[in-house]
């Protein structure tokens, strides 16, 4: 059997990223497929981009990495992590690809960041049934050069989920976040085991593995250099709470006092 780690979402979080490799080390395995967000959030963008450049095979595209590119009305938070990568990384982020399609034991596995219609449109397990199979849609995006798959593979809302759908007999699954889990507050990745390029039917794996890390270590690099809005950033870290729903809670108790 061959076993693919499938990490999401580092969001330059090196303590956490540093933790997951190792746990992936110590499993033996060398595979690893990276579902996109390096950047953005976490202290370090600029090293989390050099160490997955050279430790996965598989790197694809998230909203963060694209805004980095592309988001032309940048506020002050993404000029500061825009300067900290530099050009050359920005133009590195350019390349990603949009999804990778491969076989596992029988079974067309496809991985992308948020969903099928691009890496700003995201899809939470709680929606209807027909949201949920439309992920498995070829579209402008995914590309038409593939059949639909049998297994999707996402990140983008940082809490890992595996679901079944019986109706249309495929699987959807959510390598959570390594650097901003919101979900509960440890380092996640996927694990995905079967004999991997193979079109021939058999067992196939998929499993989580939650990691604690050093939480203060990034916390301490992110006070050390500035990182935008630290407050937050040690919030959800600590809590799993992402900050959207912090800052409206805050403004809702300023508006009622
Ligand atoms: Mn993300």
């Amino acid at each position: 059997m061959d076993r693919i780690a499938v990490i999401s979402d580092v969001h330059g979080n090196m303590p956490a990223l540093e933790a997951v490799l190792a746990d992936i080390r110590a499993r033996g395995i060398d595979l690893i497929f990276n579902l996109g967000d390096l950047v953005g959030k976490g202290a370090r963008s600029d090293l989390t981009i050099d160490c997955c450049r050279e430790v996965c095979q598989v790197i694809l595209r998230g909203n963060w990495d694209d805004a980095f590119v592309h988001e032309a009305d940048a506020d002050a938070a993404l000029l500061w992590y825009r300067e900290q990568i530099g050009s050359e990384r920005r133009a590195y982020l350019d390349t990603l690809p949009n999804v990778h399609n491969f076989w596992l034991s029988g079974m067309r596995v496809r991985l992308y960041h948020a969903s099928q219609e691009g890496v700003y449109k995201r899809v939470h397990p709680w929606r209807p049934p027909e949201v949920l199979q439309a992920m498995f849609d070829n579209t402008e995006f995914t590309g038409f050069d593939h059949p639909s798959p049998d297994i999707v593979g996402c990140g983008d809302i940082h809490a890992a989920y595996m679901l079944p759908m019986r109706d249309i007999n495929k699987t959807a699954f959510n390598a959570g976040s390594v650097g901003n889990p919101l979900d509960m507050p440890l380092a996640t990745y996927a694990i995905l085991s079967g004999h991997y390029g193979s079109q021939t039917p058999g067992s196939h794996t998929i499993d989580f593995v939650r990691l604690s890390y050093d939480i203060d270590a990034e916390l301490a690099e992110g006070a050390r250099i500035g990182l935008p809005e630290l407050n937050y950033y040690a919030i959800e870290l600590r809590t799993a709470e992402y900050r959207g729903a912090i800052k409206r809670r805050e403004r809702e108790g300023q508006s009622s006092s």
